[in-house]
């Protein structure tokens, strides 16, 4: 899944695609280099960040959405507002991703339930104004678990199918650099597993990166020196069965799902010894 943050100053690619133009042939570009979905998002959600109104948001993600649905590519809308989501899937999005696990609006699971189009739901504890201060856990681990346990039967009972729902247990979403909290839920994937959905791993650029790969001083590395630490992640994460990994830096990471891929077969998913390109088609 490649990244497009239509955005003035989300963390790890703030401004670079705010055009509505540019956002485009990036996406389009990232399908060339091997995304099967495209995640196009508004509201950038990095720790401290303030909300931007709906109406700002629809302004700067339907365009993208619209065209890029047009052309066939598999776009999925990274918003936590029911409105926003029904417009993008009204122009050809054919997954939500919702980084409140549908805690910030009420109306989303309803949406996504009438719809019928896939749902991410992430784990959550608020909004990224003061999210960092609710990094607070006994076991990381069960209590990520246990909440989003408690989101998907949530969003069940508002008629979501289980069928639709693909869960993220949310890196660096009130998870902190300091107490290893990321690496700790990255080390049990299994254990989510259990919840017996596919899983997506958003770990691109994060904070928890710049933080591992500090300099002797202490200072951490800064998120654009963070790329390859992000394949890596890429490359564990697929061998340990994540179901897609969300990320900035296409080519590198599909090569990466690829490798994992081969190597769990053993060689046998190969065709000739190649990887199978898939060519997923979405739109209307
Ligand atoms: N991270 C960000 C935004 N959206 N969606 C999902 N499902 N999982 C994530 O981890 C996630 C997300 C923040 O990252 P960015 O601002 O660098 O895009």
């Amino acid at each position: 899944m490649g990244v497009v943050n239509v955005t003035p100053d989300s963390f790890s690619d703030g401004g670079r695609w705010f055009d509505a133009g540019r956002a485009i042939e990036h996406g389009l570009r990232m399908v060339g280099e091997g995304a099967d979905i495209v995640d196009v998002g508004g509201e950038s959600t990095q720790p401290g960040a303030q909300r931007v109104p709906a109406d700002e948001e629809l302004r700067r993600v339907l365009p993208v959405v619209t065209e890029l649905a047009r052309q066939g590519v598999v776009v999925s809308v990274d918003t936590m507002r029911a409105e926003v989501a029904a417009a993008a899937v009204d122009a050809g999005a054919v997954l939500v991703n919702d980084v409140s696990g549908g805690m910030a609006d009420p109306a989303m699971a309803r949406l996504v339930a009438s719809t019928g189009v896939s749902y991410v739901l992430m784990h959550w504890r608020g909004h990224s104004h003061d999210m960092q201060k609710r990094a607070v856990y006994t076991d990381v681990v069960q209590e990520v678990y246990d909440e989003l346990e408690q989101r998907m039967t949530a969003v069940v009972d508002e008629g979501v199918d289980p069928g639709q729902i693909i869960i993220d247990p949310g890196l660096g979403f009130a998870k902190s650099p300091e107490k290893g909290h990321n690496w700790a839920l990255l080390a049990h994937l299994d254990r989510f597993a259990q919840l017996g959905r596919p899983i997506l791993i958003g770990g691109s650029r994060k904070r928890f990166l710049g933080r591992l790969l500090s300099d002797a001083d202490g200072n951490p590395r800064s998120f654009t020196e963070c790329d390859d630490a992000t394949v890596a992640v890429t490359a564990l994460a697929a061998f340990h069965g994540a179901w897609a990994v969300r990320v900035h830096e296409v080519r590198p990471n599909a090569d990466a799902v690829r490798v994992a891929q081969a190597w769990r077969s053993g060689g046998t998913a190969l065709i000739d010894g190649r990887a199978e390109i898939p060519r997923v088609r979405g739109g209307q």
